[in-house]
């Protein structure tokens, strides 16, 4: 078993927590993203929407998707448990996580690549005025999680869970996107000290 990433890339990256979260050893592999290499053919083969990550099973299988990456490992690994053990965790792990994804993140990463001269080769065109069009909703995504944090510890509730990772990735993400968690954000600034912390924040 393998991963294939870029390095500092925020999808990768919270693959790359959970493994270390689980306390597991699987080989990371870099594959350049500013060299074009996700657009080789033998890539293209892993992964048809030509994304990091890649995880490739030592029979050549191979899963894309972060989310689907780490259900994977956590349904082989169960032990820490990240996704949530009763039903009702579970929908609530899969709600903030599904919020900081398709929500925080995603919304920091098309100001990233709509802006950043380093994203334009890949993102074509790049649209200033889409990546302006997604700021107040970074803001108003993080409004909801500092609401959430002042009511409980850890994103999901009362301990730390892959939306946790997810939303620190993201907030990690907003200093290329050049955004800036604000003072407002007193509940978000509080959490992200203390999960900063963790030896798994660490990695990039
Ligand atoms: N939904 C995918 C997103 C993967 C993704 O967008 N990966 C980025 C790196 S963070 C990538 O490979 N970008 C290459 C490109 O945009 O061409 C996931 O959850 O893994």
């Amino acid at each position: 078993m393998k991963i294939i990433e870029q390095p500092g890339a925020p999808n990768p990256r919270r693959v790359k927590l959970f493994v270390a979260e689980k306390g597991l050893e699987i080989p990371f592999e870099t594959l350049e993203l500013n060299k074009a290499e996700h657009l080789s053919e033998e890539f293209t083969k892993l992964n048809p929407l030509q994304r990091v990550p890649v995880l490739v099973l030592d029979d050549g299988t191979a899963i894309s998707e972060s989310v689907a990456i780490c259900r994977y490992l956590e349904d082989l690994n169960p032990e820490p448990n990240l996704f949530g053990i009763s039903p009702l965790e579970r929908a609530t792990v899969e709600m903030w996580n599904r919020r900081m994804e398709l929500g925080l993140l995603f919304h920091i990463a098309q100001c990233f690549r709509h802006t950043h001269p380093a994203m334009a080769a890949m993102e074509k065109p790049q649209i200033p005025e889409w990546a302006e069009a997604n700021k107040p909703r970074v803001m108003q995504y993080l409004g909801v999680l500092d609401d959430a944090l002042g009511k409980q510890v850890y994103v999901a509730g009362d301990r730390y869970t892959i939306a946790d990772i997810t939303a620190l990735v993201a907030i990690d993400f907003m200093k290329p996107a050049r955004l800036q968690v604000s003072d407002a954000h007193a509940n978000v600034k509080r959490w992200y000290d203390e999960v900063a912390q963790r030896p798994s924040s660490k990695l990039r």
